[in-house]
């Protein structure tokens, strides 16, 4: 009724929980399986729906701990083989878009855990069913909120799991900077990569097609980022707009003049 849509009863600033989650998480966990990850061995998908339940369902949405998502966690975890992992800040089509196309890299959201629960919101309510469908406390609203605290903690596990070379696109068309440090790669992912099993973080910076090149490899936050690798004892490098996602970016945008490469 339009009642229940009255804005008293719009709680909190962000999407609600996404409509038929429990399915939607069951059909990606069953999808995930049968698409040939024979390495996952066998996985209990109930299970895995039931842990997630059980971590937000009926709790004040704001005060989530990784305590929560613990058992979610060890249900999904999985090895990522060394040089694969590819991280990734305000590039999220452009990534996956590429991690798709080139095997040989895995994103979070390539991995079983991110597959199952990417671009979904869901939280608790304290009051009956316990599910909150109208809406969520949006990242800003608060620290804890049920899905900044999954993918913190889901971004500090793929992270501490990389080794060999590892990568990250990075958007070099954004005004603030291609590196913010308050972004989940700044903020978590940068340190969480172990110097011992980590030997270089290779930096892909691409620009929008016919977008503004509001940053560089030469610039100050690639060089902030620079020095906090090197501090960390993690080698870094960087290239501007890497050929192989410049020639998808330009697959979208063939007749731009950015992409006529023959001069
Ligand atoms: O804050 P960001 O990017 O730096 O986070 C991206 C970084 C990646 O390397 C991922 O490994 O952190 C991980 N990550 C996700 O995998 C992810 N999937 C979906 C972080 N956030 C993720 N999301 C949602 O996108 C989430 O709601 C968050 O707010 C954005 C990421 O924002 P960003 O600034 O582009």
């Amino acid at each position: 009724s339009k009642e229940e849509k009255s804005p008293e009863l719009l709680r909190w600033q962000g999407r609600g929980t996404t409509r038929n989650l429990r399915e939607i998480v069951l059909g990606r966990c069953y999808s995930y399986l049968a698409e040939g990850h024979v390495e996952l061995g066998d996985r209990d998908c109930l299970k895995i729906w039931e842990s997630l339940k059980a971590a937000f369902i009926h709790k004040n949405p704001c005060n989530s701990t990784t305590e929560d998502y613990q058992p979610l966690m060890e249900l999904a975890s999985h090895p990522v083989p060394c040089n694969k992992s590819l991280f990734w800040s305000r590039t999220y089509d452009l990534v996956h878009l590429y991690s798709k196309s080139n095997r040989q890299f895995l994103t979070l959201e390539d991995t079983f855990l991110g597959y199952m629960l990417d671009g979904l919101s869901w939280c608790g309510d304290p009051s009956a069913p316990g599910i909150n469908y109208e809406s969520c406390p949006k990242w800003s609203e608060c620290e804890g909120s049920s899905v900044s605290v999954f993918w913190k903690m889901a971004s500090k596990m793929f992270a501490e799991a990389a080794c060999g070379v590892v990568h990250v696109m990075l958007n070099g068309s954004i005004e603030a900077g291609a590196f913010r440090s308050s972004s989940i790669f700044g903020s978590v992912e940068v340190f969480n990569l172990n110097p011992d099993k980590v030997s270089e973080l290779r930096i892909w910076l691409m620009h929008d097609i016919g977008g503004p090149q509001s940053d560089s490899c030469s610039g100050h936050s690639i060089m902030k980022l620079r020095s906090i690798l090197e501090k960390r004892n993690v080698k870094i490098t960087c290239e501007d707009n890497y050929r192989p996602v410049q020639l998808l970016q330009c697959a979208h945008n063939p007749d731009h003049p950015d992409c006529s490469f023959c001069t």
